[in-house]
């Protein structure tokens, strides 16, 4: 969460509603941007604090579609634009949009990075098992065996663990959940939002266009089983037993994997920013830039 100062007005989807999406009918975004207006309906974030950030792909279109700041930015260099955002303006809430291509694939190190630094950031990936936006490649999670217009004769290559990523690289808050569940997707959001620290709730979200199906298995109506976490008797602070949960076969175990706190870089690099803030205070973007420049000679 921010170090925000209390909201000014109550929020209303009303207000937080923009463009009306473009995505495919039926696709599994359209959930997650329901649930991102309840929580943050619910939990008062003031309006002009709300900065979200995405990538390229369907999901990170995101930004066009709710009514605050926002940057549809580079594919894959998403959380390094909003790393500096959050670093330089801690009263923000900045939150990060994407897919599994863009947040696993071309911005797979960022994310890992991020995770060791923890940065204070909300990040919602969006995994749909697939390239969506343009139309249908294998993307980092794409089961082995599914054929794609870049694996015709099906994929061979081993996906990713995102879980076990992110644990391994040291994220503070880790969670998963699933589009179609919207009651525990509302639940991981809104602990990921109140987490000091870098947060990332892995969203399964369906791509109906291009890989339907994908998550029948964790389904219930489908009769897949939606298997969760038992807070009760997980240690939330091991990453050993977040690994075990990872390791859990598909379609694996929903719910909040790893939970600590650790001093942000947020925290940790304050009193430098403040200066430099403070030292250029009086300076234009002009005089900033030469005194760049003439330090790179
Ligand atoms: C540097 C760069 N490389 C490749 C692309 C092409 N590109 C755009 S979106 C995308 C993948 C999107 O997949 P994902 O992040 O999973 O989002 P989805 O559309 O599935 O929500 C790719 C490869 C690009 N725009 N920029
Ligand atoms: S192509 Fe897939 S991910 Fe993109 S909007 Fe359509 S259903 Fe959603
Ligand atoms: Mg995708």
């Amino acid at each position: 969460m921010s170090e925000q100062a209390a909201p000014t007005e109550q929020l209303t989807k009303k207000q937080l509603k923009a463009d009306h999406p473009t995505w495919c009918p039926a696709c599994g975004d359209f959930a997650v941007l329901a649930s991102f207006f309840n929580v943050v309906q619910k939990l008062g974030i003031p309006h002009e604090k709300i900065v979200c950030v995405a990538g390229i792909g369907c999901s990170s279109r995101f930004p066009y579609f709710v009514n605050t700041h926002g940057i549809h930015f580079i594919h894959g260099r998403a959380v390094p634009l909003a790393t500096g955002i959050s670093l330089s303006r801690p009263d923000l809430h900045v939150f990060v949009f994407g897919g599994d291509g863009d947040g696993y694939s071309i911005g797979g190190n960022h994310l890992n990075h991020a995770a060791r630094k923890n940065v204070n950031l909300s990040y919602v990936i969006m995994d749909n098992y697939v390239y969506g936006l343009t139309k249908n490649q294998t993307s980092p999670t794409t089961p082995i065996g599914r054929k794609s217009k870049t694996d015709p004769r099906g994929a061979v290559d081993q996906p990713i663990n995102p879980m076990a990523q992110l644990v391994a690289s040291g994220a503070t808050f880790i969670a998963r959940t699933h589009a179609a569940q919207v009651k525990h997707m509302n639940e991981m959001f809104e602990r990921a939002i109140l987490h000091p620290g870098f947060a990332v709730v892995e969203t399964l979200s369906e791509c109906t266009m291009f890989f339907p199906g994908a998550f029948d298995d964790s389904t219930p109506r489908k009769g897949g089983t939606f298997d969760l976490v038992d807070e009760e008797t997980q240690d939330m602070q091991s990453t050993g037993a977040a690994l075990a949960l990872a390791e859990t076969p598909a379609p694996g175990k929903f719910g909040v994997f790893y939970e600590t706190r650790r001093p942000t870089k947020n925290e940790l690099e304050r009193a430098w920013i403040t200066d430099a803030q403070a030292k250029a205070a009086d300076l234009s973007e002009k005089d900033l830039l030469r005194q760049r420049f003439a330090a790179m000679r």
